[in-house]
């Protein structure tokens, strides 16, 4: 396995073998084995664009060949930062396929975010989109060039971007398109090492990378397929980036291809457009977060779009409201499925044979029958049965450790390996778990992860803040979003002026305060940490009180 990653015991790598869950295949072997069943058969849609398993089997082993004459070689790190489209798949397939292992980052990424990739990973290459959504991705990953020794290549999907683009040190810039050359033999990637790292959602003021091996993720997306009963007619549209855990293997894009069926990828998760898309393309399933689906719910009770080949719409990522879960069936005319995941693994689904009420009140079972999940008081004993705790779990697609973490690693896992997730569950007689809370330091804006303290250590960084505390406020829409309590130093600084400044700190958008208090001290608790728990409580009441006042004013300024 890959330095800087933590093997599975060998009993329970030993255990997770002879159960058939890893069974020493990789990726890019099972896309191949597909596509040679189903070549002729649809793989992947993008609007008028269209791809068979045969054509996406040889682009992903011409670009393979094409990474390996640009001079990437097994193991190394590639950061991938691009929108829905299928060269995120190709791209991925093909790093699988000659053993180098793509770091998936979200095109809402900036500086802060890649800098720090790249830094961790050590990555030789950056693939980005070129402009888009008006931020110039090749002119950042020019800058970060200069300043990575082992960042030598820039590949780039517009091939305009690399014309355009400012002067460049000779062979650093790459269209996308230019990737391409006669298939080689390439030995194949050992099934359990490192297929890819994904981003954690993040407690620590710099984001972890986790390491998912061929192994562990080929059984997720088989398992999780099979849940959802996926065959060749399966249509699947991916609405969320495809770089989220959820998007790409709950079974999303990867368990969805592996089972012969077409992965329709959204452009943007507008409502109107992929019902338009849904109506086309015949589409059976999708996953939203909550968000997404009171959009969609609201937009469909409007909509004469003909969404009657919809079987299933999984929600998950934050807290979904019964009340909206209520309306999904009824209003798509769709089953539900409630997913609550992690991208260091766990999943626990919702079962398409549950009972309404069930779907509806529970964030469902484990996937697999090999997941261990303990719930946990503060002393780290198990809690009486039905009572609400942390959650524990270790399992046979759930990380082992952090990528290059050891000091983090020895906090976020126990001593015989389970992770501590940081949310609060309980268990339902049936088995059922149920999200209660948090105790992790992290804001979920909808489905969108942002870790406090990163955010805490940016506010600091501006002149006009003494010290700093960031909590989640209560907001209808997005469940959650950021406040941030400051102490200043000086004349109190405006919401608007701190945003800035982190915005051009390179802090990625989604992660900027949206509500902002002023105040004299953070409050302390008796061990002198900064007490958050009333912190949240005040913003609550705070944001209640103004929303009492004058109904249009959700913010503190
Ligand atoms: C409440 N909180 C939830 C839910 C995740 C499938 C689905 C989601 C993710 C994901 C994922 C929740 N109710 N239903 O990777 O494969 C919060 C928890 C969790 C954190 C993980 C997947 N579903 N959450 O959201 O790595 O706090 O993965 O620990 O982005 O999201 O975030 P992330």
């Amino acid at each position: 396995m890959l330095e800087g990653c933590t093997p599975w015991p060998g009993e329970r790598a030993r255990r997770y073998r002879a159960a058939g869950h890893w069974r020493g295949e990789n990726l890019a072997d099972l896309l191949s084995a597909t596509a040679a069943t189903h070549h002729d058969r649809t793989a992947l849609v993008l609007g008028g664009r269209r791809l068979t398993f045969a054509e996406l089997d040889r682009r992903v082993a011409r670009t393979a060949a094409g990474f390996v004459e640009r001079g990437i070689a097994a193991g190394d790190r590639v950061v991938v930062q691009l929108p829905n489209v299928p060269e995120f798949v190709i791209v991925c397939f093909a790093l699988f396929r000659m053993g180098a292992k793509p770091v998936f980052s979200l095109v809402s990424h900036r500086a802060n975010e890649i800098r720090h990739l790249c830094g961790i990973s050590g990555a030789v290459a950056y693939v980005v989109p070129g402009e888009y959504q008006g931020f110039d991705h090749t002119r950042l990953a020019l800058d970060l060039v200069e300043e990575h020794a082992a960042l030598r290549k820039v590949f780039v999907l517009d091939r305009e971007a690399v014309a355009g683009a400012a002067a460049a040190p000779p062979g650093v810039l790459v269209a996308l398109d230019d990737v391409d050359a006669e298939p080689l033999p390439l030995p194949a990637p050992d099934p359990s090492d490192v297929a890819f790292f994904l981003l954690s959602g993040g407690t620590t003021a710099l984001p972890k990378l986790i390491p998912r091996t061929h192994d562990d993720y080929a059984y997720q997306v088989r398992a999780a397929a099979a849940l959802l009963g996926l065959d060749q007619d399966a249509v699947y549209l991916a609405v969320l980036p495809a770089e989220f855990n959820f998007t790409w293997g709950c079974p999303g894009v990867v368990g969805t291809l592996l089972s012969g069926g077409t992965v329709v990828l959204a452009d943007a998760p507008i409502a109107d457009e992929c019902f338009e898309t849904v109506a086309r393309e015949g589409v059976t399933f999708t996953s939203l977060v909550p968000t997404l689906a009171q959009l969609w719910v609201e937009a469909a009770e409007w909509s004469e779009a003909d969404l009657s080949s919809l079987r299933l719409v999984q929600i998950g990522g934050a807290r979904t409201h019964s009340s909206l879960a209520a309306r999904v069936g009824p209003v798509l005319g769709c089953r539900l499925q409630q997913v609550f995941g992690m991208a260091e693994g766990l999943l626990t689904l919702s079962r398409p044979t549950d009972s309404e009420e069930r779907v509806l009140a529970t964030q469902g079972r484990p996937l697999s029958p090999d997941d261990e999940v303990r719930i946990v008081g503060p002393a780290g004993d198990d809690v009486p049965p039905g009572g609400t705790g942390e959650l524990l779990t270790r399992g046979p697609y759930t990380l082992q450790g952090y990528y290059k973490a050891p000091e983090h690693n020895a906090r976020a896992f126990t001593e015989d390996g389970f992770y501590r997730t940081g949310d609060l569950a309980r268990l339902t007689d049936d088995g059922d778990l149920v999200i209660e809370g948090r105790i992790k330091d992290v804001i979920n804006r909808g489905g969108d992860k942002v870790s406090a303290p990163e955010v805490e250590e940016h506010l600091l960084a501006h002149p006009a803040v003494a010290e700093a505390a960031v909590v989640p406020v209560p907001d209808p829409f997005l469940g959650e979003r950021i406040g941030a309590y400051v102490v200043p130093d000086g004349p109190p600084p405006a919401l608007r002026e701190l945003k800035e400044a982190l915005h051009a700190d390179g802090l990625a958008d989604y992660k900027l305060p949206d509500w902002l208090a002023i105040v004299e001290a953070l409050p302390l608790t008796g061990l002198g940490k900064v007490d958050k728990k009333t912190l949240t409580a005040d913003a609550a009441a705070r944001i209640h009180a103004a929303d009492t006042a004058a109904p249009d004013a959700a913010t503190a300024r």
